[in-house]
């Protein structure tokens, strides 16, 4: 069934030139919305070499990117957005469906004839004087049966560039799609960037993303949150299994052994430098490689555990912080062909950002184009100021990550950001007690998200912005998913932010956070002790390795693992809260959870 309304086209004057592929529904829905654009050109991507050198003149001769020092960073290109654009915008996202209660309450709903009608009113002409960009993408490696293929139809050649760092771009996806129809359909314009008319719609009936008045990261590459995360998480209920704002990550120990975790933080809360943690020097032949850094999909495999593969091909990375010491594999991985989105710009073509190695610049021109001091009380580079970078520049990258099969996760592991209440470290005792654990996540907001940094909010497993339907009925499918695995991950939460009374961070973070996953690996291979609390199980101070780290020792440790129940009294009302927003689908399992919750606390 659609939910499409009718188009009234003018198809009789436009010659658009040869199309690249020969699935007819391909062209034929190209052509329409063509028509209904009216750009002057169409430039049919095929992700070759040549199509990037060609589009990268394009896109500096148009001033759209600027050439970095080729000698220090090869292959590197700058991007300054629009000041009024630069990140998601959840107020302008929504989800048409059509009733409110698939969408649920914790999305921006919208009637589906509704919003057609006003978005295509919106493409109707706009890109007019400009080239429209046909981007066929791969989710997931070719040949997957995961893997899912989209098309996206763009006048913004930034967002081409992006699409081809990001997503497996161009004749792959074709290949994998044949004559099939079941390809998701995106249209993006640009319009002219006034947040009046930014939207950002999904219409999971049709496989279908509209996207206009933007040319930010998460607004407009539509295989990334509109694809992989709103509409992935519909079609995964559908077809029993798993889309996630998740991480991957494989850790090595020196005998060979691999155990694969995934982790859901929400945006700007770790994933990336997780997924790239470079042990400590006391791990000696330990290593860590990153199967992804955003986005999960898993599907539980003939064996009976969970299965999951990265369909992403690049990383789209939070910029400040970024330095030798909090993540020497991404200071490695983005010192070549990669765009830098609202960094700041030295003299000599070099970027700059707060927390960059190395000493402060006496001037530079900040993201906005201004000219920058030490003095200036803004920041040099946007908080939210992005790098996209190919995943194979990742000195890390795991050799797993291009099979069609995925990797086996043996842990999930849920983490927000929180100031107090929330300890370092603790697991689950069941499967239903860890979707509990995910479901009542609260982390502080950041610059990821226009509006509320700093303020907790529940955001339910990283997904609060990105669940393509009723967050009650997504809870529930949580649950269910445990029935169609034999050996489900166990699953544990963290939460590296907690902090002393003088607003210091109690856990050194990065790199150390091996410490934490090397117990994890351990519980999941049942070959390290615990102790039962009131929030599940806990590592002894035996337990947990603190051998080698500096100005941390035991009575750090007990702090930072410490429930005070007055707290835990006043975040259990915040659970109820959420839960009276989700009563009308809120599994009853759920509720059981937090009951059993109230009484050991
Ligand atoms: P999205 O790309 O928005 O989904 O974000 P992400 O989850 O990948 O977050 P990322 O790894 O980019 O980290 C965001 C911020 O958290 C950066 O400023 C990091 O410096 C900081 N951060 C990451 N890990 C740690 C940690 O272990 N401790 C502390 N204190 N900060 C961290
Ligand atoms: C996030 O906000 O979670 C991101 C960046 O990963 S964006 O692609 O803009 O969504
Ligand atoms: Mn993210």
């Amino acid at each position: 069934m659609t939910t499409q309304i009718e188009l009234r086209l003018d198809m009789s004057d436009k010659k658009f030139g040869q199309a690249n592929t020969s699935n007819e529904t391909v062209i034929k829905w190209a052509n329409e919305m063509a028509a209904l654009c009216q750009p002057d050109n169409i430039f049919w991507c095929d992700g070759s070499e040549g199509e990037k050198s060609e589009l990268t003149a394009q896109a500096l001769q148009q001033g759209i990117l600027t050439t970095l020092n080729q000698e220090k960073l090869p292959g590197c290109y700058y991007h300054q957005s629009n000041p009024n654009d630069v990140a998601r915008v959840e107020q302008c996202t929504f989800i048409c469906t059509e009733t409110r209660e698939e969408a649920g309450p914790t999305n921006n709903w919208a009637p589906p004839k509704e919003m057609y009608e006003k978005l295509y009113s919106l493409f109707r002409g706009s890109m007019k004087g400009r080239t429209m960009y046909v981007i066929p993408y791969l989710m997931g490696p070719l040949g997957s049966p995961l893997t899912k293929v989209g098309v996206e139809l763009t006048d913004s050649i930034y967002v081409a560039l992006s699409m081809r760092i990001m997503t497996r771009m161009g004749k792959a996806a074709y290949e994998q799609l044949r004559n099939r129809a079941d390809f998701n359909r995106g249209l993006h314009s640009m319009l002219d960037l006034n947040p009046e008319r930014r939207f950002i719609c999904h219409f999971p009936q049709d496989n279908t993303i509209l996207s206009v008045g933007s040319n930010y990261g998460g607004n407009v590459l539509l295989g990334k949150k509109c694809l992989a995360l709103r509409i992935g998480s519909c079609l995964a209920r559908k077809e029993g299994w798993m889309a996630e704002h998740m991480l991957i990550l494989g850790v090595e120990s020196p005998e060979g052994e691999k155990t694969f975790v995934a982790a859901a933080f929400p945006s700007a809360c770790g994933k990336t430098n997780f997924a790239m943690l470079v042990p400590p020097q006391r791990y000696e032949g330990w290593k860590v490689w990153t199967v992804g850094d955003d986005i999960a999909w898993m599907k539980p495999g003939p064996d009976g555990r969970l299965y999951a593969i990265n369909p992403e091909s690049g990383y789209f990375g939070v910029i400040p912080g970024t330095n030798s010491k909090s993540n020497p594999n991404a200071v490695k991985t983005i010192s070549r062909d990669t765009v830098y989105t609202n960094a700041a710009l030295l003299s000599d073509g070099d970027v700059w950002w707060e927390g960059k190695d190395g000493p402060v610049p006496s001037e530079c021109v900040d993201w906005r184009g201004n000219r920058w001091t030490p003095e200036s009380k803004e920041k040099a580079a946007h908080p939210n100021s992005r790098f996209a970078v190919p995943m194979m520049n990742n000195p890390v990258v795991a050799p797993e990550v291009n099979d069609p099969q995925g990797v086996p996760i043996s842990a999930i592991i849920f983490g927000g950001r929180r100031a107090n209440t929330i300890p370092l470290l603790f697991q689950a005792f069941n499967w239903g007690h860890g979707v509990y654990l995910g479901a009542t996540m609260g982390s502080e907001m950041t610059a990821a998200a226009v509006g509320g940094v700093g303020q907790v909010r529940r955001d339910p497993m990283a997904m609060l912005p990105f669940c393509g339907y009723n967050m009650g009925d997504y809870l529930a499918h949580w649950l269910h998913m445990q029935r169609l695995m034999k050996s489900p991950p166990q699953i544990f939460h963290v939460n590296w932010f907690r902090k002393d009374d003088s607003g210091n961070f109690l856990w050194p973070g990065f790199g150390e956070n091996m410490r934490v996953l090397k117990w994890i690996v351990d519980r999941c291979r049942g070959r390290v002790g615990a102790k039962e609390s009131a929030l599940g199980w806990m590592p002894r101070i035996e337990d947990f390795d603190l051998n080698g780290l500096q100005g941390f020792g035991p009575e750090q440790f007990e702090k930072v693992q410490a429930i005070n129940s007055e707290e835990w009294k006043k975040e259990i009302l915040l659970h109820q809260e959420l839960f009276m927003t989700l009563r009308d689908t809120l599994p009853k399992e759920l509720i059981f959870e937090k009951e059993l919750l109230v009484s050991r606390i």
